[in-house]
């Protein structure tokens, strides 16, 4: 009987040292978040920053937006690129999620380009939830509702570039995370000093 409560004793201790371990290992989830109109200096040509007070959703991020201009039928999308300096707070692995509004299925992307993957860029968007706003991720599966692709920063100032491709889209709020599981809904608080200006 002895041995049994001995044997319970050090596998409950056990219990609560691992689960002590556990809390003290768990790091917090970090998101840097910043509004897409929140650009020092517009390029001049394409995006503009516009004011949008209502949406379907309910709301919009300081009822503004960056925006690239609605066309005619035809016309070509000049490109144009938004850089963003972000302020990387540790080295990790990261995500990318934007609050985006599309009209139409010729209107529903940006180009996504990271520092540090200088081979390539993708596009974000390509969905077709249309005339609300929603969150998108930067992904690789075409998954871009719950499975963003990872992206491995560095701690420090990293350029995160949004470029024009289609007509009429609308970019309220970004989000870069180290948490893979994150799900974004509605709008978010933009972080302090988010980006180096
Ligand atoms: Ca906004």
């Amino acid at each position: 009987m002895r041995s049994r409560v001995m044997v319970m004793t050090i596998g409950l201790a056990t219990a609560l040292l691992a689960l002590c371990a556990g809390l003290l290992w768990a790091v917090p989830y970090k998101k840097i978040i910043w509004e897409g109109e929140d650009v020092a200096k517009l390029p001049g040509k394409v995006f503009s920053v516009k004011k949008k007070v209502e949406d379907p959703s309910g709301k919009v991020s300081g009822n503004k937006v960056l925006a690239v201009p609605k066309l005619d039928p035809g016309e070509k999308v000049i490109r144009e690129d938004i850089v963003y300096k972000v302020k990387v707070p540790a080295d990790g692995r990261y995500y990318l999620w934007a609050r985006t509004f599309w009209t139409t299925g010729c209107g529903n992307s940006f180009f996504v380009k990271i520092q540090g993957y200088d081979s390539g860029e993708w596009i974000i968007g390509g969905d077709g939830t249309y005339n609300i706003m929603h969150w998108v991720c930067l992904s690789d599966t075409g998954d871009n509702k719950s499975r963003p692709r990872p992206l491995i920063l560095k701690k420090g100032t990293v350029a995160i570039t949004f470029g024009s491709r289609e007509s009429g889209t609308l970019l309220d709020q970004v989000v870069l995370t180290n948490d893979p599981g994150f799900q974004p809904a509605g709008i978010y608080k933009a972080t302090a000093n988010a980006l180096e200006k």
